[in-house]
């Protein structure tokens, strides 16, 4: 899907326009069933949301004031409820899910990031829309250097493990504009500039990135679009891929 259409959507969730949503909200029987069970890691930088974003999956509030999680805390297994259009619910298990603080040093650290992706099927990468606009994606700067660590951390994963990046708060971007239109083409600029950053960068593992996805773990109503959105783009990348494999 072109970029400025996802941002967009973003910003079509305010006008919470009711015929939609169902379309939004629809999660196909192929891609939950591919999703069951399914193993994943979350990781980013510190601040960017990551407990929050295991809050919510829990359907529990977002942490309020900001804690350092300390290195290598386990977070048990735990079964995801997604809302979807007509009232139906779905249930996603999420197993051995392992939660990881940002710093630079707990991700080099032996316990660190990889051995919280080791075994994933699908790493979130969590940063935020701030860092999108700051451009940190550009050579040396932090979430760069996190492409970088990603990409010699892939021999080392699963095979077959999917990247997805989350980019988190866009609630305060959203908040700090009243130009939405203008905004989202500006998002959807930095976005696709992103986007080819990260296949650079991942190369020869590019195949593995599914996306980026604009979220907000503070506004509940955008993070449940959201996340479906996510969950969507990870499960037809991966549909994607396999095609192109059994074409090859
Ligand atoms: N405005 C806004 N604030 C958010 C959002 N998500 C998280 N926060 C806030 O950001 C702060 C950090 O969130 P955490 O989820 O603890 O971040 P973390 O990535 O787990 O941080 P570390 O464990 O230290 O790496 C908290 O104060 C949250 O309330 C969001 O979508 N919007
Ligand atoms: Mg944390």
């Amino acid at each position: 899907m072109p970029a400025a259409l996802t941002v967009f959507r973003v910003f079509l969730l305010l006008a919470a326009s009711p015929g939609i949503e169902k379309h939004f909200v629809r999660l196909l029987k192929g891609a939950r069933d591919w999703w069951s069970g399914k193993k994943i890691a979350v990781i980013g930088p510190t601040a960017s949301g990551k407990d929050s974003f295991l809050a919510r999956l829990q359907n529990r509030e977002i942490p309020e004031v900001h804690s350092n999680s300390p290195m290598g805390e386990k977070v048990r297994s735990f079964r995801v409820k997604l809302t979807l259009s007509n009232h139906q619910v779905i249930d996603i298990t999420c197993k051995g899910v392992i939660n990881i603080g940002g710093e630079t040093d707990y991700r080099d650290a032996p316990s660190g990031w990889l051995s919280v992706c080791a075994d994933a099927d699908v790493v979130f990468y969590v940063m935020t829309v701030n860092d999108l606009s700051k451009k940190r994606y550009l050579k040396g700067r932090r979430i760069r250097q996190d492409l970088d660590w990603l990409q010699t951390a892939m021999p080392h994963l699963k095979p077959g493990a999917l990247i997805h990046i989350l980019i988190n708060k866009i609630d305060e971007e959203i908040e700090s504009h009243i130009d939405y239109r203008s905004l989202a083409e500006e998002l959807a600029e930095e976005l696709g500039a992103l986007n080819t950053t990260v296949k650079n960068v991942l190369h020869p593992y590019e195949s593995s990135y599914t996306g980026a996805t604009l979220i907000s773990m503070k506004n509940k109503q955008i993070y449940t679009r959201a996340v479906n959105d996510a969950l969507r783009s990870v499960y037809s990348a991966f549909h994607g891929t396999v095609k192109r494999k059994k074409v090859e």
